[in-house]
C-alpha cells in the first residue's frame, strides 16, 4: 500500500466518522428531528440550487414529493462539479455528498444561502437519509452517484447515459431515514408556503412544486414573480386598502451586498414587516431593519415639517407611529452575513445599516416628493397613529388605577381556587348557558370559565386604545394577568393553558377566529409558548342500552357505527349536537373538559406570514372572503393558524 492509499482510507473513515456524528446528534444540524426537521432536509437540497440560481447559472427549479414520501429536486444549473477532487481523490459529486461541511469549501464568491441557521449542506441530508441519488447532467453525459443508509456510498459517480449537449443540472432524491425522524409524512402546504416566498424572493426565477401522492396532481404549481419582493407586498396587501396604488421598490449595491426594499400603505392599522438575508427571514430584524427603520421615520418627519403638515409646536412622529398600515418586505444579499442572537435571526454586519439607510431615504423622499397626495395621506396617517397611541397610554393608565389589576371585578370570570400557574386552565366560553353548564361541571380547582356574551370587538379594524376600552377584552387582559402592549409579560400568565370553547358551527369559527386575531395582535408571545387551544366539543352522540358515545366528527361517528353489533346499530339513537349549551354540566365536563377524555387541539403560530395571511383574509375589511372561508371552515378554522 502506497502512501497516497493509506492516505485516502484514513480521509475515507474520518468521513464516514463524520456523518455517524451526524446521526448521534441529529438536532445539532437540523434543529429538530420532528415534522420540522423533516421538510429542514428539502430546504438543504433546494438551497444549493438557489446558490446556483443566484450565481446566475439556474433558472428553474422544481420540486416532487414522490409517492412514497421521498423528495426529489431538479435544476438547470451548471451540475454539480465531476470530477475527482484534489483533497479527497473521490469525485466532487462524492465529496459534497459525504464530506461534513464540504459545501462551504468550494466555489467561493456568490450570495451563499448556507450561511444560515443550519446551512449545513447536502452532507447531512444523506447522512440522515434511507437512500439517495445524486444525478448530474454536463457535457453530454449523465453521471449518477448513489447513497444508502446514512451516506454510505453504493455507486460511485458513475457514466449511465447520455444527455442532449445543452442539457445541464443537479436532480436529486432522497429518503428520510424513519429511525431518524419521528414521522415521514411531508406536508404539501408547508412546503408551499415557503417554495412561494422563494419565489418571491428571487424575481425570475421559476420554482414548481408537485404532489406526486396526489393522483389529481398532474402539473403542479407554479411560482414565477417578475417583480419580486414588489409581489410579496401585493400578496400580503389582498384584502385590504391600499393607500397608494403603486407599490415602492427601491435598490441599491455596494461592495457586492445587494440591498432591496418594497413598500405599500394600507388603512389598516397593523404592520406587517418582515426581512431576509440570502432568502432567509431575519425575525430579530438587524442592521438590514434598523437602517429602514430610521430613515422612514427620519424622511416623513423631515418631510411633515417642510411640507407644514407637522407644525412647529407638535411632536414628532415615532418609528412605531410610521409604521401603522405599513406592509415591507426588506431583502437583503450578503456575500459574508453575520447572524447573531440566540436563534441567529438577526443580522449583524454594521456596513448594511448605511446602505440600507442610504438607499431607502433617497428613494422615499423622491417618492414623497414626486407624490404630494399620497405623501400627505401617509403623514396624517402617523399623526392619527401618534394621538391613538398617546390616546392608549392615558387609557392604560387610567386603567391600571382601577379595575385592570384586580380579578373578578365584573362578576364574569369564575375563576379557579388555584393559584398556581402551571396546572391552572380558563376556558373562554361562548354563551351564558353554555358558561353555565361548564361552571357547573368543572374542577373549580383547576378551571377558570370565562363566558363570552356576543362577539368581541374585531382588533384588526380597531386601535389599541379602542380595543382597550372593549369590556371582553379588558376581562380578557384581566384574566390573563399579563398586561398589554407596552406592559405586556409573558412570565405573569395566569393559566398554562388557553381553551377557547366555542359551537362547532359558524357562529363559532368566527368566535373562535376573532379571539385568535387578538391573541395574534396583542398575546402574540401566548400563542408562540403553545398555551392557546381550541376546545373540541362532539358533533354526535350515539345512544343504546345504557351506553353513551360521543364522536367529534362524521367519520369517527361512521367508523364507530361500522364497528357496532347490527342489534346495537338498529336500535341505536343518534343525535347531532346543536351546541355546547344542549349539554348538561356532566356532559360538557366529561366530553370537553375532562382532562383525561377531552380532545384539545393547540393552536401554533408556526409561520407568522402565512397565519397572518389567512388573519386578515378572516379579519380584513372585506366581507366575502371572509365569510366564504368561514362558511368552508366552520367547524376547523383554526386547524391551518
Ligand atoms: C438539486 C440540488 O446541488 N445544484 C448545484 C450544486 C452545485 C453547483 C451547481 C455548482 C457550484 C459551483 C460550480 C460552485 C454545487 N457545487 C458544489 C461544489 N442541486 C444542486 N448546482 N459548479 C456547480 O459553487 O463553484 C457544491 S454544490 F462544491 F462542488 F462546487
Amino acid at each position: 500500500m502506497n502512501d497516497k492509499n493509506l492516505e485516502y482510507n484514513e480521509s475515507d473513515i474520518q468521513v464516514l466518522e463524520g456523518l455517524e456524528a451526524v446521526r448521534k446528534r441529529p438536532g445539532m444540524y437540523i434543529g429538530t428531528t420532528d415534522v420540522k426537521g423533516l421538510h429542514h432536509l428539502v430546504w438543504e437540497i433546494v438551497d444549493n440550487s438557489i446558490d446556483e440560481a443566484l450565481a446566475g447559472f439556474c433558472k428553474n427549479i422544481e420540486i416532487i414529493i414522490n409517492k412514497d414520501n421521498s423528495i426529489t429536486v431538479k435544476d438547470d444549473g451548471r451540475g454539480i462539479p465531476v470530477g475527482i477532487h484534489a483533497k479527497t481523490g473521490i469525485s466532487t459529486v462524492e465529496t459534497v455528498y459525504t464530506v461534513l461541511h464540504a459545501g462551504g469549501k468550494f466555489g467561493g464568491g456568490g450570495y451563499k444561502v448556507s450561511g444560515g441557521l443550519h446551512g449545513v449542506g447536502a452532507s447531512v441530508v444523506n447522512a440522515l437519509s434511507k437512500w439517495v441519488v445524486v444525478t448530474v447532467y454536463k457535457d453530454s453525459k449523465i453521471y449518477e452517484a448513489k447513497f444508502e443508509n446514512g451516506g454510505k456510498t453504493t455507486q460511485k459517480l458513475t457514466i449511465v447515459g447520455e444527455c442532449e449537449p445543452n442539457r445541464t443540472g443537479t436532480t436529486v432524491s432522497f429518503k428520510p431515514d424513519p429511525e431518524i425522524f419521528d414521522t415521514e409524512i411531508y406536508d404539501y402546504e408547508t412546503l408551499k408556503v415557503r417554495v412561494r416566498e422563494l419565489a418571491f424572493l428571487n424575481k425570475g426565477l421559476s420554482l414548481t412544486l408537485r404532489d406526486d401522492r396526489n393522483e389529481e396532481d398532474t402539473t403542479g404549481e407554479h411560482f414565477l414573480y417578475e417583480g419580486g419582493i414588489s409581489e410579496y407586498v401585493k400578496f400580503i396587501n389582498t384584502g385590504k386598502t391600499p393607500v397608494h396604488e403603486d407599490i415602492i421598490h427601491l435598490e441599491g449595491e455596494e461592495d457586492n451586498v445587494f440591498f432591496e426594499v418594497a413598500m405599500q400603505y394600507n388603512t389598516g392599522y397593523n404592520d406587517n414587516i418582515y426581512s431576509f438575508v440570502n432568502n432567509i427571514n431575519t425575525h430579530d430584524g438587524g442592521t438590514h431593519e434598523e437602517g429602514v427603520r430610521r430613515a422612514l421615520t427620519r424622511v416623513i418627519n423631515n418631510y411633515a415639517r417642510k411640507a407644514n403638515i407637522l407644525k412647529e409646536k407638535d411632536e414628532s412622529l415615532t418609528g412605531d407611529d410610521v409604521k401603522e398600515g405599513l406592509t415591507m418586505i426588506i431583502s437583503c444579499k450578503h456575500p459574508n452575513p453575520q447572524f447573531e442572537g440566540q436563534t441567529k435571526g438577526r443580522l449583524g454586519n454594521s456596513e448594511v445599516r448605511k446602505l440600507a439607510d442610504n438607499v431607502f431615504s433617497q428613494g422615499f423622499e423622491r417618492f414623497l416628493m414626486e407624490n404630494p397626495g399620497e405623501a400627505r395621506i401617509i403623514v396624517e396617517k402617523g399623526i392619527q397613529a401618534c394621538r391613538a397611541r398617546n390616546a392608549a397610554k392615558r387609557a392604560r393608565e387610567a386603567s391600571r388605577k382601577s379595575d385592570l389589576t384586580t380579578v373578578n371585578t365584573w362578576g364574569k370570570l369564575s375563576d379557579c381556587k388555584s393559584k398556581d400557574p402551571a396546572v391552572s386552565e380558563i376556558f373562554i366560553v361562548e354563551g351564558d348557558s353554555a358558561a353555565g353548564s361548564a361552571k357547573e361541571g368543572r374542577d373549580s380547582v383547576t378551571q377558570a370559565i370565562l363566558p363570552l356574551r356576543g362577539k368581541i370587538l374585531n382588533v384588526e379594524k380597531a386601535r389599541l386604545d379602542k380595543a382597550l376600552s372593549n369590556e371582553e377584552i379588558k376581562t380578557i387582559i384581566t384574566a390573563f394577568g399579563t398586561g398589554i402592549g407596552a406592559d405586556f409579560d409573558l412570565s405573569k400568565l395566569r393559566y398554562d393553558k388557553i381553551v377557547i370553547m366555542t359551537d362547532a358551527d359558524v357562529d363559532g369559527a368566527h368566535i373562535r377566529v376573532l379571539l385568535l386575531t387578538l391573541f395574534y395582535r396583542y398575546f402574540r408571545p401566548i400563542v408562540e409558548a403553545g398555551h392557546v387551544y381550541a376546545a373540541q366539543p362532539p358533533l354526535f352522540r350515539i345512544r343504546y342500552g345504557k351506553t353513551r358515545k360521543y364522536v367529534l366528527d362524521e367519520k369517527e361517528r361512521d367508523s364507530y357505527l361500522a364497528k357496532m353489533k347490527e342489534t346495537d346499530r338498529s336500535r341505536a339513537e343518534i343525535t347531532r349536537m346543536k351546541g355546547l349549551g344542549e349539554m348538561d354540566a356532566e356532559e360538557l365536563y366529561e366530553t370537553t373538559m375532562d382532562i383525561n377524555t377531552r380532545v384539545l387541539r393547540r393552536i401554533t403560530v408556526d409561520d407568522l406570514i402565512a397565519a397572518d395571511a389567512i388573519f386578515e383574509k378572516l379579519m380584513g375589511e372585506e366581507v366575502e372572503p371572509r365569510r366564504q372561508f368561514i362558511e368552508e371552515n366552520a367547524r376547523y378554522a383554526d386547524v391551518d393558524i
